[in-house]
C-alpha cells in the first residue's frame, strides 16, 4: 500500500508522521472521508471543497492548491491500483514545539491513505438499522461549528461507545436543545408523506456530501426536500427514516430507542433514495485512470 506523505509516495510501513506534530498533540487539523466507486473518485470536488473549507476555518494554510490536491487524491488512488476505495486526506498542523499555539508549526503535514472499502453487507440494508439516543450532546457552533471536519472527534466517539454498549448501529446527538444533529457518521433523514427532511447544519451537523446527493434523489424522485428542527419524537413517528453518509451511503432506519419507526421495517421512499444514489454513484465521478 502506498501512501502518500508531503509530496511523496511512500511505502505504509514507512508513512511515519512526527509524535510533535500538533495533530497527534492537539487534534489540530482536518480531513476527508472519499469513496472510489469502479475507478471514478465521487464528488471529488464537493471533498476537496469542503476539506479547504474546514481548513480556512482553522486559519490552516494547505501548503497544495485544490488543484494540487485533487491531483495528488488520484495519484494516491493509481498507484494503489483500486477501482473501489476509501480515501482519506488529512492535513495536520505539522510539527512543532509543544504548546497549542499553532505558529509553532512551521509546515502543515499532508496525508492521503488509500484503503479497500469494507462495504455494509446486504442484510444491513434489507433489515434497517437499530439507533439510540445519545445522552452525550453534539456540541453548538458557539463552541465548535460542526461542519469543520476536524480531528477532533471526541464528542462522536462518545455517542459511538454509547451505541455500542446499547447494541446499536449508531447513536442520535441532539443538540443542546434538544433537536436532532446528525449521527456520529451520517446526517439524519425522515420521511412524512411527500415531504423527505433533514435538519438544518446549524443544529450542529456536518453538510454531508451524501446528504446533498440524498436531497437531490428525492426532489429529482418528486419528494418536497425541507431543512428542518425535528426531535426524536420525529423520528419515531416518521413513515421513514434513514442515515446518509460516505460510509453507509444511504441506510434505513427501523428502530429508534427501542420504538419502531412506521412499519419497523425499510420504506419505499428510503429504498428509491437508496437505488437513485447508487445510479449517480455508477454514472458520476472523476476518473482515476483516463
Ligand atoms: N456527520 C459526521 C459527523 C461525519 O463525520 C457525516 C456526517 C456524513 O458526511 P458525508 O460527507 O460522508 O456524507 C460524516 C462523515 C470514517 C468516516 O472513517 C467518517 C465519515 C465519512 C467517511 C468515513 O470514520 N464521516
Amino acid at each position: 500500500m502506498q501512501v502518500y506523505l508531503n509530496g511523496e509516495l511512500v511505502e505504509a510501513s514507512e508513512a511515519r508522521v512526527s509524535v510533535f506534530d500538533h495533530g497527534f498533540l492537539y487534534g489540530d487539523g482536518v480531513f476527508e472521508g472519499i469513496r472510489v466507486y469502479d475507478g471514478r473518485v465521487f464528488r471529488l470536488d464537493a471533498h476537496v471543497d469542503r476539506l479547504f473549507d474546514s481548513a480556512k476555518a482553522i486559519e490552516l494554510t494547505i501548503p497544495l492548491t485544490r488543484a494540487e490536491m485533487k491531483e495528488a487524491i488520484l495519484a494516491t488512488v493509481r498507484a494503489n491500483g483500486l477501482r473501489d476505495a476509501y480515501v482519506r486526506p488529512v492535513v495536520s498542523r505539522g510539527p512543532g514545539a509543544l504548546g497549542l499555539d499553532p505558529q509553532n508549526c512551521a509546515r502543515a503535514t499532508v496525508v492521503i491513505i488509500v484503503d479497500s472499502i469494507k462495504v455494509y453487507p446486504e442484510e444491513f440494508y434489507l433489515k434497517g438499522l437499530k439507533v439510540i439516543t445519545a445522552a452525550t450532546r453534539r456540541y453548538s457552533p458557539d463552541v465548535l461549528s460542526a461542519r469543520i471536519k476536524s480531528l477532533n472527534y471526541l464528542n462522536n466517539i462518545l455517542a459511538k461507545l454509547e451505541a455500542r454498549r446499547a447494541g446499536a448501529a449508531e447513536a442520535v446527538m441532539l443538540d443542546r436543545n434538544g433537536y436532532v444533529a446528525e449521527c456520529t457518521a451520517d446526517n439524519v433523514f425522515v420521511v412524512r408523506g411527500d415531504k423527505v427532511i433533514t435538519p438544518p447544519t446549524h443544529v450542529g451537523a456536518l453538510r454531508g456530501v451524501t446528504r446533498d446527493v440524498a436531497m437531490e434523489a428525492a426532489r429529482h424522485l418528486g419528494y418536497e426536500v425541507r431543512e428542518e428542527v425535528f426531535t426524536v419524537f420525529e423520528m419515531f413517528t416518521a413513515d421513514e427514516c434513514f442515515l446518509t453518509g460516505t460510509a453507509v451511503e444511504v441506510a434505513p432506519v427501523v428502530w429508534v430507542d427501542g420504538k419502531a419507526v412506521g412499519q419497523g421495517a425499510p420504506g419505499p421512499v428510503t429504498l428509491a433514495i437508496r437505488q437513485r444514489f447508487r445510479a449517480v454513484t455508477a454514472a458520476e465521478g472523476t476518473p482515476v485512470w483516463s
